[in-house]
């Protein structure tokens, strides 16, 4: 179903299921708005409409015809208290597909409307009970994949994000006003505050702003895992090294080159960061078509890739495609890794700047690896608790746009371009950030926004 936004109307009431479709032992039927009361009282078969807020009733509920559909526990949470910041109650049925569909569809019938994807949260942010970024991270935390992605979305939550945008926000009205003042009034001397303090203020702002800018960096690898891919000449030990990352017997090993042809992707989970681990044909010169198309997809895996490990056999003498890829591989997100030191090793002189040794087939060396490739993805080791890091597109495309308008905004006032121009760009500055958090947003970008959402939340 798509969410078709509509504007924000207190008095209809909404309802959908808020659990996962399928069996469970209990799922959830949200109802929200001025009737919600009214409308489970319809339907319920006990009293729920003069009980304290957030207390629960068991009853029944009952549909138009008289027939009951299921026993259930109601509970009453009334406005401002609740989720939406609207009267609302929850009806805790069984967790049956069939059951859940029967009791929504009865609680629709005494008057509430299908809530769409987000609705719910999105009235929680019509009424203030959360702003937009933290209306996001409400998605974000349901769909973690990672203990540092959930933690990330946590913070968010919490509203830490919103406070640095809006000191941003604060200080640069505080700035506009003086501005503003320039404009109004040209001829008078408001020496008060020297163009080079403000100028200064607006530097610091600036840079704090591009320091968030730049932690999306990391947080886009929070939020969306890291691709690593296994690359390398055939015979080298690449599926042997995906099987001991993984801990299970994946991808066929054979001593025979040339055994992997397609790309093998697992997730793996490595100190709380979700892994996209893809295992690659060995690269060499063939006239078979089989392996050529395993080739071409080898090296498309190694351009989309986060990280490479490039895997040599450090027992044989280095193979000319070996020596090849070891020449081109991208040197920044290449780890160049010496399998087989189980066996003799020969003397190999590669000069890379992140070097690691491991046996696939014995598990030596993958502690080290793993802290390698931890070194490789954090310059200043990974983000903790108290660091906001901004792990959406939008946020950082905001951020971006501000920075940029503040750029100019300081280039002009260096420069003396008349006071009109400057107060727009920091209109413009100020607009960019309130989109973050919802001060300053369009229909559609909220629409947008929303409709990525579940429904029931
Ligand atoms: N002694 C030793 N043998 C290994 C090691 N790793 C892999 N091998 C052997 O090397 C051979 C090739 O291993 P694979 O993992 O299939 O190599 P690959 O790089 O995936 O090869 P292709 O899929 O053909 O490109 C197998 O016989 C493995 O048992 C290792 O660390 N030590
Ligand atoms: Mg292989």
């Amino acid at each position: 179903m798509k969410f078709v936004h509509r504007a924000y109307q207190p008095e209809e009431t909404i309802a959908a299921i808020a659990t996962p479709p399928g069996e469970g032992g209990v799922a959830v039927i949200r109802i929200s708005g001025k009737r919600a009361l009214d409308v489970a009282s319809q339907v319920f078969s006990g009293q729920i409409a003069s009980i304290p807020s957030h207390t629960a009733r068991l009853g029944k509920i009952v549909d138009s015809s008289g027939e009951v559909v299921d026993e259930v526990l109601a509970l009453v949470m009334r406005a401002p208290r609740s989720y939406t910041g609207e009267d609302t109650v929850e009806i805790h049925c069984h967790g049956g597909a069939l059951i859940t569909q029967r009791v929504l569809e009865t609680v629709l019938k005494a008057g509430a409307r299908a809530g769409g994807p987000g609705e719910f949260t999105f009235r929680a942010f019509q009424n203030g009970k959360l702003d937009l970024a933290q209306a996001e991270a409400v998605q974000q935390l349901i769909g973690a994949k990672n203990a540092l992605a959930a933690g990330a979305a946590k913070e968010q939550l919490s509203g830490k994000l919103s406070k640095k945008i809006a000191s941003f926000q604060n200080r640069l009205t505080d700035i506009a006003a003086i501005l503003e003042a320039w404009v109004d009034f040209p001829e008078e001397d408001l020496a008060f505050e020297s163009m080079e303090s403000i100028l200064a203020k607006l530097g610091d702002i600036l840079q704090a702003m591009e320091e968030l800018e730049a932690t999306f960096h990391e947080g886009k690898r929070i939020s969306q895992g890291i691709t690593l891919c296994l690359a390398g000449p055939p015979n080298v030990g690449k599926s042997s090294l995906m099987n001991a990352l993984l801990g299970k017997d994946r991808a066929i090993v054979t001593p025979v080159a040339g055994t992997t042809r397609d790309l093998i992707e697992e997730d793996l989970l490595l100190g709380g960061l979700h892994f996209r681990l893809i295992d690659t044909a060995g690269i060499r010169a063939t006239e078979e078509i089989v392996e050529q198309e395993g080739i071409r997809r080898s090296k498309e895996a190694m351009d989309r890739s986060d990280l490479i490990l490039l895997v040599l056999d450090g027992a044989s003498p280095l193979c000319p495609e070996g020596k090849r890829l070891a020449e081109e591989a991208p040197r920044g997100k290449t780890l160049l890794i010496w399998n087989k030191i189980d066996l003799p090793q020969l003397a190999h002189h590669l000069p890379f700047p992140h070097t690691t040794s491991v046996s696939a087939t014995q598990g030596t060396g993958l502690a080290e690896l793993k802290a390698t490739l931890n070194q490789m993805l954090w310059e200043k080791g990974p983000p903790t608790k108290e660091e906001i890091v901004i792990t959406s597109a939008r946020h950082r495309q905001a951020l971006s746009a501000a920075c940029e308008g503040m750029r100019t905004l300081i280039a002009g006032l260096k420069t003396g371009v008349s006071p009109e121009f400057v107060s727009s760009d920091m209109r413009h500055v100020l607009m960019e950030l309130g989109t973050i958090i919802g001060t300053d947003i369009t229909e559609d970008i909220l629409s947008a926004i929303f409709s990525k959402f579940c429904i029931g939340k």
